[in-house]
């Protein structure tokens, strides 16, 4: 009788312990969609991240006045894009469109500044060299293959 109700508490524990497993292994689940910004289900057949679209046009970036912007620790970017319209991803439910996109900048291994801004500045720069990577993305932020690297020297 009480090997049978000790074999039956182990029986429930080992039940417990599956739950807690489980429950672990959810919510870690669930953090790692969070962290990955994973997009809720929609109607979307594709998923964004693997279908990116050439978009056939062009990206020039340049500095402006950068001797003089290094001088005060300042980089001015300026891009020109032909082909592809700037738009807020925002607006375009993060579907990647033939002929919209948006700009992305990036310092060194600074955070990506996601915009449709031309023109930009970054202050503050520590002195040394730093690339400044300009690249055309996708409504869903993937590349499209369109960039440029720029490169400036603050003394
Ligand atoms: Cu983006």
């Amino acid at each position: 009788m009480s090997n049978q109700t000790s074999s039956r508490s182990v029986r429930t524990l080992a039940l417990i312990v599956t739950l807690c497993a489980l429950m672990v292994l959810l919510s870690l689940t669930v953090a790692l969609a969070v962290a990955a910004h994973v997009e809720p289900a929609t109607n979307d057949s594709k998923p964004a991240a693997s279908s990116p679209v050439a978009q056939s046009g062009t990206l020039t970036a340049s500095l402006v006045d950068p001797a003089a912007s290094a001088k005060e620790k300042t980089a001015t970017v300026k891009v020109q894009v032909t082909g592809v319209k700037l738009i807020d991803p925002a607006l375009t439910n993060k579907r990647p469109t033939k002929g919209q996109g948006h700009l992305h900048y990036r310092v060194d291994d600074g955070p990506v500044i996601a915009t449709t801004t031309t023109k930009l500045s970054f202050h503050e720069l520590t002195s040394g060299k730093h690339q400044i990577v300009v690249m055309l993305a996708n409504n869903d932020h993937s590349p499209t293959g369109l960039g440029q690297t720029l490169e400036i020297t603050v003394p």
